[in-house]
């Protein structure tokens, strides 16, 4: 491992990957790195499926290496298999990593959460925690905000950013997934979209009920560039927002009790004495809570 991380310390990308892979597989695990730095480390990107959240971090990075970041993209990917080791599978291809003055300022890596034994929103933090540790500024965590495990990879970051798009019609599905909550910052994208504006409006309003401090909400349009200068200051400069501080600590406990269970050895046994009724139920837990840490 050392030799490994001295490698990827140096720049060596394979290495790198070799590191990040052991993480999902569960074999190596890593802490928080020391920071003197008072801005966000880790931030997430989160929202529907199709929403322009890739197309979005693409024009981000762009604006943020010319602003003298090296920044790295973990891409948690629930659904698309892992096609040999392809970086971003059938995501959209990110055009900074074409670029030959930027691309040595970013790395890009998804994560395969179907083949993670352990929990995913951990296996995602530890990867982070790696990527930081080597020496990349910034992590960008893109998630979609569709299910539990994936609201609970945008929990682990510093700061997170709901990504939505323009209404469809059947109000604010975020405040419903509880990802409104969450976040530090909304962005609606495709301002060039009817519905784009409305949608933000209809954000605004959930957002306002009964807060002082409700997050901003910025529109922009990742296909035309329109408001994405502004998204990138707005993002670099985001501050935690203490309404989403209380949600966002409920989520990485329940993420760190997920992975005592999971992690447990007796797991997968304990689950089959359970299904052959071998075992009750409530023993098994208990057994289970006893622990391995
Ligand atoms: N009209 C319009 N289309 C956009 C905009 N941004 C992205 N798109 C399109 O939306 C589609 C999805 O974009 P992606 O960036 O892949 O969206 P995503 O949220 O990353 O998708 P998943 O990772 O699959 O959840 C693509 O066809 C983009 O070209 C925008 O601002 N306006
Ligand atoms: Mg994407």
């Amino acid at each position: 491992m050392d030799d490994r991380l001295d490698a990827a310390k140096a720049g060596d990308r394979r290495a790198l990957a070799r590191l990040l892979s052991s993480i999902e597989n569960g074999e190596l695990r890593f802490s928080e790195p020391h920071s003197e730095d008072s801005g966000w480390k880790i931030l997430a990107l989160t929202g529907p499926p199709g929403v322009g959240k890739s197309c979005l971090l693409d024009r981000l990075l762009h604006e943020w290496v010319d602003h003298g970041h090296r920044v790295a993209v973990l891409a948690v990917d629930p659904s698309s298999p892992r096609s040999g080791g392809a970086l971003l599978g059938d995501r959209v291809r990110m055009s900074v990593v074409d670029d030959d003055n930027k691309k040595n300022s970013v790395y890009v890596r998804s994560v395969a959460t179907r083949k993670t034994s352990g929990s995913v929103p951990l296996v995602v933090r530890d990867m982070a925690f790696c990527l930081l540790h080597v020496g990349w500024d910034k992590v960008v965590i893109e998630t979609v905000g569709a299910g539990q495990s994936e609201v609970r990879c945008a929990a682990v970051a510093d700061r997170i950013v709901l990504i939505e798009g323009p209404a469809r019609g059947d109000g604010v599905q975020a405040e419903k997934a509880g990802l409104l909550e969450l976040a530090d910052a909304v962005i609606v994208n495709k301002s060039d979209l009817d519905g784009a504006q409305r949608h933000a409006n209809e954000l605004r309003e959930s957002l306002h009920l009964g807060h002082e401090d409700a997050p901003e909400v910025l529109l922009v349009s990742a296909l035309h560039g329109d408001g994405i200068a502004e998204a990138s200051s707005m993002l670099l400069n985001l501050e935690q927002s203490t309404r989403a501080s209380r949600a966002r600590w409920r989520e990485r406990l329940l993420s760190h009790h997920e992975r005592l269970l999971l992690e447990h050895p007796e797991f997968d046994s304990l689950l089959s004495k359970i299904e052959e009724g071998l075992m009750s139920f409530d023993d098994a837990y208990a057994q289970l809570r006893n622990g391995n840490e």
